[in-house]
């Protein structure tokens, strides 16, 4: 099965890919699902994600964003990171990537024009429209920080639940769907759009879909291989 996609590979004359969590999980990131450990362990992270639990209790999901930073400060690309971006970079023109992570990892490995479509944990913004008052510099540290002056919060600059994507990635991202004739969804578990909705969209384009993930998921419906292994072993050899 491997051969036979390593062939597609190699005929296609587009090819997108597609990433979620599981693309980081080899480099020590705990997928979206599977990161509730220790002190998080009792919250549900699709509760944790939106405006709403934040307006709620603002420095539990600070706290959340903290703890998820500190760990992925410490992490690097692993070697599927590493053939995307290599095959990136030896295919100028031909390549697509799409990544649902707000990790960083893929920029870090070389991939620094990756679709990122939830955004990226590293940044922080206003997250209510910033006043005249609310600068950088004149910040109140805290959990979350906020202008001292109108007491705006800063919020981490991932797309939450409910909140539209980025519009340019977005549109990006359908165009490269549509046009692609190879697109390879790696690590997600496939639940969240409208992300999940671009294999629909390549298929329906008359894409061939290959999944690359160790567990069934519902965009397997429209794959025509999946192949059952952990990115970080499989895409090295699939891009070789
Ligand atoms: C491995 C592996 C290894 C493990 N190798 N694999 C249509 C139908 C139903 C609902 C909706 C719909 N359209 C929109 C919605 C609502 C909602 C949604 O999708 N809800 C579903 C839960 C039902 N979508 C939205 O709200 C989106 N916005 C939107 O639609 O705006 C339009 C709008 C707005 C307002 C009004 C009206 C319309 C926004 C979605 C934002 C998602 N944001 C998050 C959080 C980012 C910040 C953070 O990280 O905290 O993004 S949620 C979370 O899910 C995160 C991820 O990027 C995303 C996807 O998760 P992913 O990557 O799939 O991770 P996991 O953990 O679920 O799966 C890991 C997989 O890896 C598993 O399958 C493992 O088996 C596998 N694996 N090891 C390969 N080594």
């Amino acid at each position: 099965m491997l051969d036979t996609v390593r062939g597609w590979v190699r005929e296609a004359h587009r090819i997108a890919v597609l990433t979620g969590a599981g693309m980081s999980a080899e480099s020590g990131v705990p997928t979206f699902r599977d990161a509730q450990t220790g002190l998080w362990a009792h919250f549900n992270p699709q509760e944790l994600a939106t405006e709403s639990a934040f307006r709620a209790h603002p420095q539990r999901v600070w706290d959340w964003y903290e703890h998820r930073r500190q760990m992925i400060a410490a992490v690097k690309p692993n070697a599927g990171h590493l053939a995307l971006a290599d095959f990136a970079r030896q295919h100028p023109g031909r390549f697509t990537l799409i990544t649902q992570n707000v990790d960083g990892l893929h920029q870090l490995a070389g991939n620094t024009d990756a679709l990122a479509l939830h955004g990226n944990i590293a940044e922080d913004r206003w997250l209510d429209a910033p006043r005249a008052c609310c600068g950088a510099d004149s910040l109140e540290p805290g959990h979350p920080p906020r202008c001292p002056v109108c007491g705006n919060l800063r919020r981490p600059a991932v797309v939450w639940f409910g909140e539209h994507l980025p519009a340019q990635a977005l549109e990006d991202a359908e165009r490269a769907a549509r046009e692609c004739d190879l697109m390879l969804v790696v690590g997600t578990s496939g639940e969240v759009y409208p992300a999940a909705g671009l294999a629909f969209t390549a298929h329906q384009s008359g894409a061939r879909v290959v999944i690359v993930n160790p567990e069934p998921t519902p965009l397997d419906a429209v794959a025509e291989h999946r192949l059952s292994e952990p990115a970080a072993v499989c895409l090295p050899v699939l891009l070789a």
